[in-house]
């Protein structure tokens, strides 16, 4: 994939995150690959008995057999080794929740939003002027590692039914520089919003984007991840389409005219989810996904915005995705 994304992502391989306790681990929780969360990760580098801890969240099945490792090992009997199981597993899981809730709060955690569902009828023309997305879940999106606003406002609004995940994007601009139209351009070396997202695969998501013009892309990525979630490639599978989604934009401006000031674009969008080979989710899935924008204007540097903070210089940094949880 020969794109800005990759060269950056290429050039981010030879680097280390500087914030380590802030990336997923990878451990193998009964059999299955399961990402371990920056709060995760962080509860166990502070927890007292993180050792152990450590080898039960990674092998479970040491749980069963920790009682008989103690008596063998330090001349405990069965049942002594068996309360103090139970008092270190009270300890790391309810000791360290004051550590959990704290971190969880930190600012260059990743981002948690609860999506809420609805049902409403909707017509996708860029005009948010149905009741529904005064309702909708609302984030802003900051400089990509949090660090400082955006130079503009960017605000997305969220909801979903038993079809569809709904997004607006309200994208301040004052200088809206766009020229491509069609499907799978290069929006991102112009004015776009993007949004990641999977179900549950940090390695394989969607990538879609819009820009001022009306253009859309489109593309499944797979990402090479190793087990610090480091990124060691991607491959974009542009071929991808999402045959069913719309969109639509509106702008308050004049699109490639530096020359007057500008006020905004918009977009509304539907993402039905059998364009992500999915079925409807249910109350309390929790799929990861981020939100970026890239804003130009005459005079400014490029701007890379983001929801969810990403500590490398790419996007694709899939273990810095945000938690879309599904409401009620
Ligand atoms: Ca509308
Ligand atoms: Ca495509
Ligand atoms: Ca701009």
């Amino acid at each position: 994939m020969d794109c800005y994304l990759k060269d950056t992502i290429l050039k981010s391989n030879d680097r280390r995150c500087e914030d380590a306790a802030a990336l997923p681990l990878k451990a193998n929780m009964v059999g299955q690959e399961r990402p371990r969360s920056a709060v995760e990760f962080s509860r166990m580098q502070q927890c007292p008995f993180n050792k152990i801890l450590s080898q039960i969240l990674t092998q479970p099945v040491l749980i069963m057999q920790y009682p008989e490792i103690l008596s063998k090992s330090v001349g405990f009997s069965k049942s002594l080794s068996l309360f103090l199981l139970a008092v270190v597993l009270s300890s790391g899981f309810f000791g360290c929740q004051t550590i959990e809730s704290g971190r969880a709060e930190s600012p260059g955690s990743p981002k948690r939003i609860i999506i809420p569902k609805f049902n409403a009828d909707i017509t996708i023309d860029a005009h948010l002027n149905e009741p529904v997305w005064q309702k909708a879940a609302k984030l802003s999106l900051a400089e990509k590692t949090g660090a400082t606003p955006g130079r503009e406002a960017t605000e997305v609004w969220l909801w979903y039914d038993d079809e569809a995940l709904y997004l607006a994007w309200i994208c301040s601009d004052s200088d809206i520089q766009a020229t491509f139209t069609e499907r799978d351009s290069r929006f991102w070396e112009e004015e776009v919003c993007e949004f990641f997202i999977t179900a549950e695969n940090l390695e394989q998501y969607f990538e879609l984007q819009w820009n001022p013009l009306g253009g859309e892309f489109d593309a499944i990525i797979d990402n090479k991840l190793d087990d610090s979630g480091i990124s060691h490639g991607i491959e974009g599978h542009w071929e991808f389409t999402a045959k069913s989604m719309k969109s639509a934009v509106e702008v308050e401006g004049s699109v490639s005219d530096a020359t007057d000031t500008d006020v905004k674009w918009q977009v509304e969008v539907m993402v039905p989810f059998s364009d992500l080979n999915v079925s409807t989710p249910q109350a309390g899935d929790t799929w990861r996904g981020n939100f970026y924008r890239f804003n130009r204007g005459t005079g400014y540097d490029a701007e890379g915005l983001a929801w969810s903070p990403v500590t490398l210089p790419s996007f694709h940094q899939p273990s810095r995705f945000g938690y879309l949880v599904f409401g009620d």
